[in-house]
């Protein structure tokens, strides 16, 4: 039987609203909406709501999407039309092509996500909330002025620009398998920010190409963000054990070091084994792990989405993800109620014991032991160059 209580001594905040999921990037696209669905589906379904604040965010407005965005790019955006747009607008704004399609209520879309990731943070920020999630968010990927890789607004960045007003230290975690691009360049010179990704490499033969471990931020020693930027590249099926070690020892390195005073964990679920574009093995119970890490150093803590691409798992790394933010993991019930509708999207699967398990073709390691404390010792370097 369900044993879910609200958590006492926090108060956790869940922001999101149904408008999103309905829109559609197109057939063929792997960046399903719908994915956030089924992931209500399970949270509720267990009755994790109960257990936190529940907000249905509003939409972001221009004046907050301009913290980061240019006017231009923003114009264009609410204008762009499910029409070929105009040569010059595809090579200035990197909009309407296969990775950005222009869709039915796009610029809907990019302020509703926007809009649930700044009130999170400000929940945060007037300590009204410990922990805040917005699933719909995560999209690291967005410039000031070029949509990239399924993302157009970064909420991210919004989200960050808001805690900034309070907090005087930042910690950004990216466990999407993409680099968090975005995020990073956005605070490339600033020492408020240290940015932190994990992901796959190898150049130009991975999204977005970018990432090594030896981009650290800006050359110069004059930059405030010198050595600000951390970059954890790994190769194909990295699993559990190695990416959980590697995650909490990173992680505690970053913050004895920089002494964040607020936390933003971007949980792309693309990271998880078996998904459509991604590379790792990593299990819902590792991805989990990293969250659970995070919860640990009592810090506020903004959750936010990302990638994800085989929509189950995604969901249910979530919905653990959000068991994990109220305490009552381990507690679940494992089987869904019989009596959810959302079982149904779930029914085609051979093997479904709990949440926790995924399905997914293991994939051969390519990371050795030597190659991850490399990676831990090079970091550990350029940690010597930070302060708080
Ligand atoms: O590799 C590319 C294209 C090729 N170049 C022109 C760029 N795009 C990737 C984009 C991946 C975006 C990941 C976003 C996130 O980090 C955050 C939400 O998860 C790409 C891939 C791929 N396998 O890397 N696009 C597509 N696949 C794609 C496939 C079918 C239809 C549309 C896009
Ligand atoms: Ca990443
Ligand atoms: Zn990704």
């Amino acid at each position: 039987e369900n044993d879910i209580t609200r958590p006492k001594g926090y108060t956790v905040s869940w922001h999101s609203n149904p408008e999103i999921e309905k829109h559609h990037f197109g057939h063929a696209h792997p960046m399903k909406p719908w994915r956030l669905t089924l992931a209500k589906g399970l949270i509720m379904a267990y009755g994790m709501h109960a257990a936190m604040d529940t907000y249905v965010s509003r939409p972001a407005t221009k004046e907050e999407l301009e913290d980061f965005h240019s006017e231009e790019y923003l114009d264009y955006l609410k204008s762009a039309l499910v029409t070929v747009p105009d040569d010059n607008e595809i090579k200035d704004f990197n909009l309407g092509n296969t990775d950005c399609p222009i869709f039915e209520g796009l610029f809907n879309y990019c302020s509703m996500y926007s809009g649930a990731s700044i009130d999170a943070a400000r929940k945060l920020c007037n300590n009204e909330s410990d922990i805040a999630i917005n699933w719909s968010g995560g999209l690291h990927h967005a410039k000031k002025a070029e949509a990239s890789g399924f993302c157009y607004v970064n909420d991210i960045v919004l989200a960050i620009v808001q805690l900034l007003r309070k907090h005087p230290r930042v910690l950004y975690i990216d466990i999407d398998v993409h680099h968090g691009d975005g995020v990073e360049e956005a605070f490339w010179s600033t020492d408020r920010v240290l940015t932190l990704s994990i992901h796959k490499y190898d150049g130009m033969n991975f999204f977005p190409g970018t990432g090594d471990l030896d981009r650290t931020g800006p050359d110069s020693e004059e930059n405030p963000g010198a050595h600000h930027a951390i970059n954890v590249p790994l190769s194909d099926g990295i699993g559990d054990q190695q990416y959980v070690w590697l995650f909490k020892t990173i992680v505690g390195m970053c913050v004895q070091r920089f002494q964040p005073t607020a936390i933003v964990l971007q949980c792309g679920a693309d990271s998880l084994a078996g998904d459509r574009l991604g590379r790792f093995n990593v299990q819902v119970q590792g991805h989990g792990a990293c969250v659970t890490y995070c919860k640990s150093l009592g810090i506020p803590l903004l959750l936010v989405g990302g990638g994800g691409y085989t929509p189950r798992n995604v969901a249910r790394a979530w919905a653990h993800e959000t068991s994990i933010a109220i305490g009552c993991d381990g507690k679940l019930n494992p089987i869904i109620p019989q009596h959810t509708p959302y079982r149904s999207h779930f029914r085609h699967e051979t093997i479904f014991p709990t949440l926790e398990e995924i399905l997914g073709d293991p994939r051969g390691n390519k990371n050795t032991d030597k190659k991850i404390r490399e990676i831990v010792s090079s970091i550990t370097e350029q940690l010597r160059f930070v302060n708080n």
